[in-house]
């Protein structure tokens, strides 16, 4: 039998789910981009919010069902229904909210533990969201995207009361579903290589706030000058721009070597 929808580029349909704690912006980042506006007076989400809306992505159309969640706990037992046959999510936290950031893990246990099917689990397209960028955050840009990166997922940064971030945060989203559909269900794996590590960015804010030379060196207050010399060389590889093109490595190398001369001065 011919295949149809492999010959005619048929209107696809697409799922998509939000998550994340409650007053987060989930239901006004959705508004934003399907309506286009934004809504100060919160009102909480009741279980689910259910819409649709057709759009365009890679020149197909595609008609797209948003089962909005309800972000507190006590609305688990109707959320827990919609993870299932979800092909993508959007994972959202307050950037002015520590505690929501905290969280992005429980979220993905709770997802995983709802969709029975591991394999689905594994293909979800998600992208995380840092909403309120329009705010004073308390969480930083590299934070949020070393997390999102070393779960393969997409990050960005959104304010649904300007509208900055959210247009682009869907096409992206919205092309990788199309784009896994494409690829019969099995999804891309994001090359989000950052260019840098975790060890990498811990090394640089431990040199920029520790307080201490040798806390800075990670030796002993009374290393003698070898162990300085060894620390020292195993974090200047770590730091070499060669090696580290995380924000903050030129200031940390500098801040180094001060560090290493400081206390080899004392072992004189
Ligand atoms: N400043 C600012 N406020 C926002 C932004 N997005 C949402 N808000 C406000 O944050 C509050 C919560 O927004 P909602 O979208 O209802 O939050 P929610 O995550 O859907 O919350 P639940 O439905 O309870 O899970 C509202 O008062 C919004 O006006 C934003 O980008 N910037
Ligand atoms: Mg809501």
């Amino acid at each position: 039998m011919e295949n149809t929808s492999y010959n005619k580029p048929s209107r696809l349909r697409i799922k998509l789910i939000t998550m994340g704690e409650t007053e987060v912006g989930k239901s006004c980042v959705v508004k934003r981009y399907c309506e286009r506006r934004f809504v100060h007076k919160y009102l909480t989400t009741i279980g689910i919010d259910y819409g649709v809306t057709k759009v365009q992505i890679k020149n197909r159309d595609v008609r797209l069902n948003i089962f909005d969640m309800a972000g507190h706990p006590m609305f688990y037992e109707v959320r827990n229904e919609f993870y299932r046959d979800a092909q993508g999510a959007l994972l959202v936290f307050d950037l002015s909210r520590r505690c929501t950031f905290d969280c992005l893990d429980q979220w993905l246990i709770e997802m995983k533990n709802e969709m029975t099917n591991t394999k689905d689990a594994n293909n979800m397209v998600v992208c995380v969201c840092g909403n309120k960028v329009d705010k004073r955050r308390v969480v930083n840009e590299l934070e949020g995207r070393l997390w999102a990166d070393s779960h393969g997922f997409h990050y960005f940064e959104t304010s649904a009361q300007t509208g900055e971030g959210i247009v682009e945060m869907f096409n992206t989203l919205l092309g990788d579903i199309v784009a896994t559909i494409e690829n019969g269900g099995t999804k891309i794996p994001l090359d989000t290589q950052l260019g840098f590590t975790k060890d990498q960015v811990d090394l640089i804010h431990r040199l920029k706030n520790a307080k201490y030379d040798h806390e800075q060196l990670g030796v002993n207050p009374n290393a003698v000058k070898e162990d300085i010399n060894k620390a020292y060389r195993r974090l200047a590889v770590l730091l070499h721009p060669d090696k580290n093109i995380a924000p903050g490595s030129e200031e940390a190398f500098k801040i180094l070597v001060a560090a290493r001369s400081s206390m080899l001065k004392r072992c004189l």
